[in-house]
């Protein structure tokens, strides 16, 4: 089912579109925003259900290894602050399940696809966190990577996409903040906290790197979202801005990025550094990453467990339905 929601119909020439995708796209050129009952071509709403999904399921997965730490962290300030971010993945989550649900999809229906596998949430998510420091690092590096995705998607083409992006990025700049007011007591702490700061930064560099996707050589989705203005720049575009901005922050910290390679580029005005393993991006992604199992475990398990919540919910509804009914006809 679901793959026949979103199955890739790959870009069309101008030449083959038709008059009605040829409007549509010219009103795309001219910046205009789609709404959810305009008419707009099959492959844009697969595409976005696809994209928005995924987006959505990343920000409810993404609770799991942070939420693993609520318990442990170190002050009771910590603890409120990491509380309320995780309770912000979860709002992000809603904002964007709501925005898919726009384009004809139901929710139950992308969280069917989401826990039989079908469908994919951020790469990042399937690596563990070992200790606090890395909650610094997910912070700092992760919601930073998220913030430099999703910026631009603030333009999307697609009105409950990029408003619900306006949202999200509000939020995601303070989740990268205190992630970085984490990494910064670490990295100015004992020696061993500074070594445990920078152990969190060598092991989630690749990964964050990771989340713009493949290369751009490797991008099935780019150009035509690109055409549509549902993705504003190729996944190698924001991973340059993103070591630009990053690299920086490490020297901060006095951490060392873990990159033989990296080096400034006057030409470019930016930072050379070497590629991530893409084999083991593509592994993590076909499921093979070290806590995908898990996740999707945890994800199926909440599902089961919140059945009865979901069962009297209905059954309230059904009961203020009829109440309402009936006072309706008794009003008559
Ligand atoms: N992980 O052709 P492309 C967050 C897949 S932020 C898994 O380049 P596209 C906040 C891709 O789906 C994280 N799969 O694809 C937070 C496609 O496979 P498919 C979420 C990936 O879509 C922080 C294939 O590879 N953000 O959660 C990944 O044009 C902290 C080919 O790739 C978003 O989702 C990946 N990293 O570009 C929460 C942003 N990359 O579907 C908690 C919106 C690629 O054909 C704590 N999404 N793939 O089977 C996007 O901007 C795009 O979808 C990209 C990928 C850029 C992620």
């Amino acid at each position: 089912m679901y793959a026949q929601m979103v199955k890739s119909e790959g870009m069309k020439p101008r030449e083959e579109m038709t008059p009605e995708e040829i409007a549509f796209q010219e009103r795309i050129d001219r910046g205009e925003k789609i709404e959810p009952k305009e008419w707009m071509p099959e492959g844009y709403r697969k595409t976005l259900i696809r994209q928005i999904g995924q987006h959505a399921h990343s920000e409810i997965v993404g609770q799991l290894p942070e939420g693993n730490w609520i318990t442990r962290a170190p002050t009771l300030e910590r603890k409120a602050i990491l509380l309320a971010k995780v309770q912000d993945e979860a709002g992000h989550g809603l904002y964007l399940y709501s925005a898919a649900e726009t384009l004809g999809v139901s929710r139950d229906e992308l969280l069917d696809a989401l826990h039989a596998g079908k469908m994919k949430y951020s790469s990042i998510f399937n690596y563990p966190t070992l200790n606090w420091a890395d909650i610094g690092a997910v912070g700092w590096l992760v919601d930073g990577a998220a913030i430099m995705n999703q910026v631009p998607l603030q333009r999307t083409s697609y009105g409950p996409y990029s408003r619900a992006m306006i949202r999200i990025c509000k939020e995601e700049s303070f989740h990268q903040r205190q992630g970085y007011d984490i990494m910064m007591k670490m990295a100015a702490g004992t020696p061993e906290q500074k070594e445990m700061a920078q152990d969190a930064l060598n092991r989630f560099w690749y990964p964050a790197l990771m989340m713009f996707g493949p290369s751009d050589k490797d991008s099935v989705h780019s150009a035509q979202s690109m055409a549509w203005k549902i993705k504003i720049n190729t996944n190698d575009e924001l991973r340059q801005k993103f070591v630009d901005q990053t690299v920086p922050q490490a020297h901060y910290l006095g951490l060392t990025i873990p990159d033989e390679g990296l080096a400034w580029n006057e030409e470019k005005g930016g930072w050379d550094f070497s590629e991530p393993d893409w084999s083991e991006f593509f592994a993590v992604i076909a499921g093979n990453g070290p806590c995908n199992t898990e996740r999707l475990e945890a994800r199926v398990t909440a599902w089961e467990d919140g059945a009865w919540f979901r069962d009297g919910l209905m059954a309230h509804a059904k009961k203020a339905d009829a109440r309402r009914a009936a006072a309706r006809m008794a009003a008559e």
